[in-house]
């Protein structure tokens, strides 16, 4: 094969490069409301990029997926919250969230997070396990709509969960472990009321997460499927520092392209030709 002399070989990659469509989105944190990493052991869990710190209610921690968790007991009645506030508030938006749970029980129908009491004229947003299947229902006012997924959670197993709204498709979807997402139909967005965000419980049905929960994001637009699979990252999750610095973002895209920013794989491309 002939080898292509220096500078061509960049020239080829520029162009390639400047040929490919890029993404509208350049990084994870882009759109990042809040991010809670839930390091801390007790007390008040900080809002990384954002403001919506979380009052304790008595949640402890644990190792977590990344760095440490918050370990939620039911029969403590333990959760965090939050006021009603717009960053948490939602209307006919897109918004996606993600979470790491990793149940000690699973049974009845535990919360994960929620916001807006039970109730069609007050649900807002609401995640939990039917029995010991994810479930995500969105309401607007007058309906909720109801993604479940397929698959059960065993105790002692951590799961990625994204679940998300998408605006203009007049649709929902829940995917767990980067499978294949569950998409369904809901119009008329979702309500922004004044209901307070709860991490951890539904207090209002006496329905309490038995588990951990870390790195838990809500981002204001769709995540595309790549960011969803580096976002699970084979299992292992991220931390906000991975996400803001780039570095979890492949420097190989589809087809052997390097994306900007990987210089170093920018001389290996060259240097195999
Ligand atoms: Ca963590
Ligand atoms: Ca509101």
């Amino acid at each position: 094969m002939t080898r292509l002399p220096f500078f061509s070989g960049v020239a080829v990659y520029l162009a390639l490069l400047l040929a490919i469509p890029q993404p509208a989105y350049a990084a994870l944190t882009d759109n990042l409301v809040s991010f809670w990493e839930m390091e801390e052991a007790s007390g008040t869990r900080v809002d990384t990029p954002g403001t919506m710190d979380l009052t304790d209610h008595s949640v402890t921690s644990q190792a977590g997926i990344q760095g440490n968790a918050g370990d939620f007991e039911a029969s403590s009645l333990t959760y965090l919250d939050h006021v009603d506030d717009p960053d948490l508030s939602m209307g006919d938006i897109d918004f996606t969230f993600q979470v790491w749970v990793k149940p000690e029980t699973v049974t009845g129908f535990p919360v994960i997070l929620k916001k807006g009491n039970a109730g069609n004229s007050t649900r807002e947003y609401i995640l939990f396990l039917d029995g010991a299947t994810p479930q995500w229902q969105v309401g607007n006012g007058t309906g909720t709509s109801q993604r479940q997924w397929s698959g059960a959670l065993t105790a002692g197993n951590w799961y990625h969960i994204v679940f998300w709204h998408d605006a203009a498709a007049n649709e929902t979807g829940i995917t767990v472990n980067n499978g294949t997402p569950i998409t369904g139909p809901h119009s008329g967005g979702v309500l922004d009321a004044s209901g307070a965000f709860q991490l951890g419980a539904g207090v209002d049905q006496s329905l309490y997460w038995d588990g951990l929960i870390d790195q838990v994001g809500l981002w204001k637009r769709k995540l595309t499927s790549s960011e969803i699979t580096e976002l699970y990252n084979s299992g292992n999750g991220l931390s906000y520092a991975a996400m803001s610095s780039g570095a979890a973002t492949p420097c190989v895209i589809g087809g052997g392209i390097i994306r900007p920013g990987c210089p170093g794989d920018l001389f290996l491309l060259v240097g195999a030709r």
